[in-house]
């Protein structure tokens, strides 16, 4: 019988293959998928992020070990799709418009997916209305906001103008994050939330929709 434990210890080594080895045979032997995602995947990836934020592993390793996640989750998707489990939450992201940098942004959305929420990739270079539209079509609780340079911080403030106007200011969360972003230009905007880190991230996306 596989251990979850074991599959949590391979994720947390970014073993890959190991871990789509042990999932796989989970599957086989009848394990409900939930349990394999909340007890094995879920919870190798939430001691990568505590690690990550308590500067034990640097973002290479949480890079592996996200990719050790997907390669288990690449299992799991299309059971857990059919059998209806509920995820986390559901999140959007994308770095905002006139930005093409990603590699936070992946990040954060690799945190997220770890850490059990549907996440919708919104891509880079995203303007305001595609945040917007995301919202209302995907149904999205927190809408995730990526900026790196200085001269892309004030497309936050117009998605978050967006998102009033189309009545959406309240109903859906903003969470905002990148190198240049601090918690001050985040009151400032009026975003919901601010996190430093992918890490820290996924704590404030679970606190914004509690
Ligand atoms: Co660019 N770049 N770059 N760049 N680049 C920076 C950001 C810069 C600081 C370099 C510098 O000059 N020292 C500078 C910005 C200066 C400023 O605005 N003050 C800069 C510039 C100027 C530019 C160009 C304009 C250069 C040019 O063409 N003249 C150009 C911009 C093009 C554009 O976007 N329109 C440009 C281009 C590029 C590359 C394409 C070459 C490449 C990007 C590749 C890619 O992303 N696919 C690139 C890179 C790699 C960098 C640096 C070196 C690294 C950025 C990075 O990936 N960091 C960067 C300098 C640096 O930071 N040392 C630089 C690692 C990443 C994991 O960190 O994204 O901060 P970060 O994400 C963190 C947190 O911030 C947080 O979590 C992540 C992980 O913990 N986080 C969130 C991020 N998003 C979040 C969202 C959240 C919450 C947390 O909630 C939703």
């Amino acid at each position: 019988m596989v251990s979850l434990k074991e599959v949590a210890d391979n994720l947390i080594k970014g073993q890959a293959v190991k871990v789509k080895e042990l999932v796989q045979q989970a599957v086989d032997e009848k394990m409900p998928a939930d349990k394999i995602l909340q007890e094995g995947l879920i919870a190798g990836m939430d001691v990568v992020g505590t690690k990550f934020k308590a500067n034990e592993i640097y973002i290479p390793e949480v890079l592996i070990a996200a990719r050790a996640m997907q390669a288990g989750m690449n299992i799991l998707k299309p059971i857990l799709a059919k059998s209806g489990a509920k995820p986390a939450g559901r999140f959007a992201i994308g770095t905002v418009k006139g930005d093409v940098h990603d590699i936070g942004k992946n990040l954060v959305a690799m945190m997220m997916e770890g850490a059990g929420f549907e996440v919708t990739d919104l891509g880079t270079d995203a303007p305001p209305e595609k945040f917007v539209a995301a919202a209302k079509e995907k149904n999205i609780q927190i809408l995730g906001l990526s900026a790196l340079i200085t001269t892309t911080m004030p497309i936050m403030r117009d998605t978050i103008i967006a998102l009033e106007k189309a009545g959406l200011k309240g109903k859906v969360k903003t969470m905002i994050g990148g190198a240049p972003i601090t918690q001050s230009f985040a009151d400032e905007i009026g975003a919901d939330g601010y996190a430093p880190d992918a890490a820290s991230a996924v704590d404030k996306a679970k606190e914004l929709i509690k």
